[in-house]
């Protein structure tokens, strides 16, 4: 019987490093010779990047904080039914930038939504399918917006990339908080430089071990 496969994320404000560490690290697994899976969130199947496109889309219409959270678990739902979990029933390694630790950073510790409702519905989105390893790039959220600043072709950035900063110091505040209450995850100076980052988080998978 094939042994189940690894669920690695990566999570941290805008410009923490999160895609440059998961190519380094996709390197790192594949040169083991392990077989990976990389994915995103909000996305990573054609009908939950149409829902990445309609939440990042800035829109002249407020959006409500609650209807944002169910379109980030609809899209979430259908991301882990038909990629994650067959990835993992493979036994292949998944490596998603982003799962639910951002929507209790983003929706809860941002917006304020009621973490009790997030993780209500993370359990009825995703059952017991949580990361065997997160990796928190933790870095100050004016550091971060600096490094995606004028990005080419979308020089006021996305919906998200458009909020205060206030907004982004309650994010990492939120997700400071989750990885002092969560042994998954491991925190990360992403205020490295990024050759830093990825031996850190090297390190970390080869203490997960598998
Ligand atoms: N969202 C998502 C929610 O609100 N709720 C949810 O549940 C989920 C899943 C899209 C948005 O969706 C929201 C949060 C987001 O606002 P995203 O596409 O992951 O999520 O958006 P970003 O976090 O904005 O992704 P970025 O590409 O901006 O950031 P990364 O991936 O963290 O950073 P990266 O690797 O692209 O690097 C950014 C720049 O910095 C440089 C890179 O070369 C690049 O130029 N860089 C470094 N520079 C110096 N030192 C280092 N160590 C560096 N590492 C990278």
């Amino acid at each position: 019987m094939t042994s189940r496969g690894r669920f690695l994320t990566l999570e941290g404000v805008e410009g923490a490093g999160k895609t440059t560490a998961l190519a380094g690290l996709r390197r790192f697994l594949t040169g083991q010779g392990r077989r990976v899976v990389t994915t995103r969130e909000p996305g990573g199947t054609p009908l939950a990047e149409d829902i990445r496109a309609v939440l990042l889309r800035p829109r002249p219409e407020p959006v409500d904080a609650f209807a944002e959270t169910l379109l980030v678990f609809a899209a979430r739902a259908q991301h882990v039914a038909t990629v994650i979990e067959p990835a993992l029933r493979r036994g292949d390694w998944v490596l998603c930038d982003r799962f639910t630790d951002s929507t209790f950073a983003y929706q809860a510790g941002g917006r304020g939504v009621d973490a009790a409702a997030v993780s209500w519905l993370a359990e009825r989105a995703h059952g017991d399918c949580w990361p065997d390893l997160t990796l928190y790039l933790d870095l100050p959220a004016r550091t971060g917006l600096a490094r995606v600043k004028g990005r080419a072709g979308d020089e006021q950035g996305d919906r998200f990339e458009r909020e205060r900063l206030d907004f982004f110091e309650r994010v990492r505040a939120a997700y400071r908080q989750r990885a002092a209450q969560h042994s998954r995850i491991v925190s990360i100076d992403a205020s490295q430089d990024a050759a830093a980052v990825l031996r850190a988080v090297e390190a970390a998978v080869e203490r997960l071990g598998g």
